[in-house]
């Protein structure tokens, strides 16, 4: 089975939990993209009914739009049944890292005014811990001074060994959906005490949000070759 199988096969297991009636968070990314397809096809099908999704994007708004799915906001639904999403990383405890597509705002925004939250994964997104592995920790940042914001950032996790880098899109900052920048943080070894880092990020002014997502989801859905597990909070 190729990535993109399993995943397929995680957001067709995740979207079994849909309801007619239900407001959805429609997730972000490859795997997500998945769900939302399938949540499209059963509307379509007539075998779900009256759903409205909250997408996490403006790419995933598009791609509901295209799909038939009505569609509202936060403002409108401030509490969402059921999100489900992707994740770059998932830690033993169902921490998550999130934002290497660089929607992370909208998805925390949206996943933290849920009931459940679906998380799915293949199995090369299981990590021991979150942060080591040597990939991005997005971090978005107003963009008014990104350098003294990123040089913060950066010596806040100096102990691991950080690398804060810009987001860029060829030549030109990567700008999110809300009009800011991402710091992609670098590190060499894993975080620590998770929610000691969260704080500290959250502290300095120049940043917006941050890609770890503690505590939140309900439910993570792995698929690998030997077969789709489900684990509950
Ligand atoms: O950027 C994001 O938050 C995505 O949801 C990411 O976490 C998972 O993207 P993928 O399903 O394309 O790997």
């Amino acid at each position: 089975l190729t990535q993109d199988e399993l995943k397929k096969i995680a957001a067709y297991k995740a979207v079994e939990f849909v309801e007619s009636g239900m407001v959805l968070g429609l997730g972000t990314g490859s795997t997500a993209k998945h769900a939302v397809d399938r949540i499209g096809e059963l509307l379509r099908q007539g075998k779900l009914t009256n759903i409205v999704g909250i997408p996490t994007s403006k790419k995933t708004h598009e791609q509901a739009v295209s799909l038939g799915i009505p569609l509202s906001d936060l403002d409108s639904y401030p509490v969402v049944d059921l999100a489900i999403d992707g994740a770059d990383e998932v830690d033993p405890f169902m921490n998550l890292v999130k934002g290497r597509g660089g929607s992370l705002l909208r998805e925390k925004m949206v996943e933290g005014a849920c009931k459940k939250f679906v998380v799915i994964v293949d199995e090369s997104k299981l990590v021991p811990h979150l942060g080591g592995s040597g990939l991005a920790m997005p971090v978005e940042v107003v963009p008014y001074c990104w350098k003294f914001t990123a040089k913060r950032l950066q010596d806040l996790f100096e102990d691991c060994g950080c690398v804060a880098k810009l987001r860029t899109t060829g030549e030109q900052p990567f700008v999110t959906d809300n009009g800011n920048y991402v710091i992609d943080l670098y590190l060499k070894k894993d975080i620590g005490d998770l929610k000691v880092a969260s704080d500290n990020i959250l502290r300095l002014a120049g940043v917006v949000e941050h890609g770890m997502f503690l505590d939140m989801a309900t439910t993570v859905i792995v698929a690998s070759e030997l077969g789709v597990t489900i684990r509950n909070k």
